[in-house]
């Protein structure tokens, strides 16, 4: 393959953008080389500036659950549009998609849209922190809830990719309230508790954990988080932003029937369009302006595209009867043949898998439990492997520490194809 056209975009675009791009996981450099740039995407291939085309495995970071450019999707934004694109005003595109929302997901009562998962992650916390009175917060090493300033502490995603867990330009003031502990650790958080429970507004987790790769929590881990914050008075907050819609219909409050206080969502939820949300009981999100007095707004929050897309979405997840069926059963074929390739090839490697999210660890261990484990990874076998896979015709995310997302859009031949890639790949390790 080569990659002229890209590496001129590349080129160009960093004279203009920090880094050429608008959110720095994109920037491949973790993985050691420049960005390919998109030209178009449809279903599950993408095609960049200089025509290589290649089978999406990072579906956006999540959002395209049945492919790229679905026409379901297009028609939606499309007549949408022909009315208008903003108009900063409440529209009834709203109210549907906030009664979808309420139906699907089990916990949601109430929900507020706004325009990324940061913002619903911020929102959450300010609301939590609102209903209770309380100014700390609980997160996990390896967790990543957006960039909003309290969250970027140990924080996963393109933070840890880019050795960045905690950035600069976060005061002391607002760093001293982020408590943090260890995921699958409940000790760690009853130690937190036990020392400043009067204290603590919530605990925020991703319910399954995305942003250090993907960690699964065992059940007993989350109820016993549950069982925490009930006994103290503080709110838990699933930060649904991948997990919403991908694991289940109802995410993975559904998925291990766990109910949090608070869910964030994103993603799959705007069907590839800026849109984010916070949802929970009444009671508490009554606490919102101009309901209540706790306060946030957006001057774009449930704007008429977005809606349409997202109201095109959630109705295609509702009437696709075997969705989370026939993801379980692709991404289960496409572990086992990435099992058998590590066997045959001698490659050590550790897969986590819920659903349709997946990550291969390059690691020594065996097991990924936490971010301590998951950075005992090899990030340069995992940039050979990236690169070997791209040039397959793979697209995978450009880190580590990310998730391989299958689509219910994937063929049987596309995950033939992505085994065959990996195998290849693997052998060049
Ligand atoms: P956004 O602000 O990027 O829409 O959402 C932030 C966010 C919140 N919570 C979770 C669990 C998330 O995974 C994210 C964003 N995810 C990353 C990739 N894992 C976004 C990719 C990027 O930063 O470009």
């Amino acid at each position: 393959m080569q990659f002229n056209k890209s590496i001129a975009a590349f080129e160009r675009a960093q004279k203009s953008i920090p880094g050429g791009v608008n959110s720095p996981v994109r920037a491949f450099k973790s993985v050691g080389m420049n960005p390919v740039f998109v030209k178009k995407a449809k279903g599950t291939t993408i095609t960049d500036l200089d025509g290589n085309q290649y089978i999406d495995c990072l579906a956006s970071w999540g959002p395209m659950l049945f492919g790229h450019a679905h026409e379901r999707i297009l028609s939606a934004i499309n007549d949408a549009a022909l009315n208008g694109t903003s108009f900063g005003a409440p529209s009834e595109y709203e109210t549907v998609m906030a009664e979808l929302i309420i139906k699907m997901v089990p916990s949601v009562e109430m929900v507020r849209m706004v325009s990324s998962g940061t913002e619903a992650t911020m929102s959450a916390i300010r609301l939590a922190r609102g209903y209770t009175g309380r100014e700390a917060f609980v997160k996990f090493a390896g967790n990543y809830h957006g960039h909003g300033d309290s969250f970027l502490i140990k924080a996963g995603s393109g933070a840890i990719t880019l050795g960045i867990p905690n950035s600069p330009g976060i005061t002391k003031g607002t760093a001293k309230d982020t408590l943090m502990a260890e995921y699958n650790n409940l000790a760690s958080v009853e130690a937190l508790f036990l020392e400043k429970g009067s204290e603590i507004a919530a605990v925020i987790i991703e319910p399954v954990a995305g942003n250090m790769g993907v960690v699964v929590p065992t059940r007993e881990f989350l109820q016993g988080l549950r069982d925490l914050t009930t006994k103290y008075g503080a709110l838990l907050i699933f930060d649904e932003v991948i997990t919403g819609f991908r694991l289940a219909k109802g995410g993975a409050q559904e998925y291990f029937g766990i109910m949090p206080d608070l869910t964030t969502l994103g993603k799959i939820i705007g069907g590839g369009l800026p849109v984010g949300a916070y949802g929970g009981r009444k009671e508490i999100m009554e606490m919102m302006a101009p309901v209540g007095p706790v306060y946030q707004a957006g001057t774009l929050s449930g704007n008429p595209l977005a809606m349409a897309a997202g109201i095109a979405m959630l109705s295609m997840i509702e009437e696709t009867k075997d969705l989370y069926a026939e993801m379980e059963r692709k991404a289960a074929r496409l572990q086992a043949g990435i099992l058998h390739n590590l066997e045959v090839t001698g490659v050590k490697g550790v897969i986590n898998r819920v659903g349709s999210m997946m990550t291969l660890f390059f690691t020594e261990s065996n097991q990924v439990t936490n971010l301590d484990e998951a950075m005992t990874s090899d990030i340069d076998k995992y940039a050979t492997y990236f690169k070997q896979s791209l040039e397959s015709g793979i697209y995978l995310a450009p880190s580590q520490f990310e998730c391989l997302f299958v689509s219910y859009a994937h063929s049987e031949e596309e995950i033939d194809a992505i085994i065959e890639a990996n195998l290849r790949a693997l052998e060049k390790l």
